[in-house]
């Protein structure tokens, strides 16, 4: 059976554990990750260098990075439920989840460990503001993709990006801070959340 070793409390983590759900593929989870347990430690490292969650094993397959994972399970599933078949339809979903780990993440970063973690050193005001500024405009893009009409990021059909951005959206709505009200990443987020898995793993619970 899949493992899944990562906590829920990770976005990341909640990403593998959302589309295996959509998938009906079962899986096996394993608390890692801190504070419940350290994932820089030899163990961890083996089978992941860069000591973060998740990892999935997969009969012995060892992978890492949550986009990839996502990639992975829709081609596993190999029904293109959540990966289309079409090549361009396809790019489509491949560009959306690489836009989101390579320019939405980086843009929220210092907000998120000053305003979502409170990680004690992340308090200068300039760089939360610029942070968050930075994270306003990348949901501003989102807003305008969505406001073309499709009901999901990459076109009529629900993907792996929609699990990598509803996540994502869902972070942006539960931090703390002023935020311009963005009424059609909002009707996205309420659709997502009307999907079993959607409200399971973006519930109030998880941050
Ligand atoms: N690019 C990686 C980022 C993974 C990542 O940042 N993981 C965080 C949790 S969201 C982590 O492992 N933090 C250390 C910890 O939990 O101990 C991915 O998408 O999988």
């Amino acid at each position: 059976m899949l493992k899944v070793l990562g906590r829920v409390t990770s976005i990341n983590v909640r990403k593998v554990l959302w589309a295996a759900d959509e998938l009906g593929m079962p899986y096996e989870r394993e608390d890692w990750g801190l504070p419940l347990r350290d994932p820089k430690v030899p163990e961890f490292l083996a089978l992941n260098p860069n000591g973060q969650v998740p990892v999935v094993i997969d009969d012995g397959f060892v992978l890492w990075e949550s986009n990839a994972i996502l990639i992975y399970l829709a081609e596993k599933a190999g029904d293109g439920r959540l990966l289309p078949m079409d090549l361009r339809e396809r790019a489509r979903v491949l560009q959306w989840l690489s836009w989101q780990v390579s320019e939405l993440g980086p843009a929220w970063g210092y907000a998120v460990q000053a305003i979502v973690r409170k990680t004690p050193g992340y308090d200068d005001p300039e760089r939360i503001a610029q942070s968050l500024q930075a994270w306003n405009e990348k949901m501003a893009l989102l807003e305008g993709q969505l406001a073309k009409g499709t009901p999901f990021i990459a076109g009529e059909t629900f993907s792996i990006a929609d699990v990598a951005l509803g996540l994502s959206v869902h972070r942006w709505m539960s931090a703390e801070a002023e935020k311009p009200e963005f009424a059609v990443v909002r009707e996205y987020y309420t659709r997502l959340l009307g999907r079993e898995a959607g409200a399971r793993w973006m519930g109030a619970a998880t941050p």
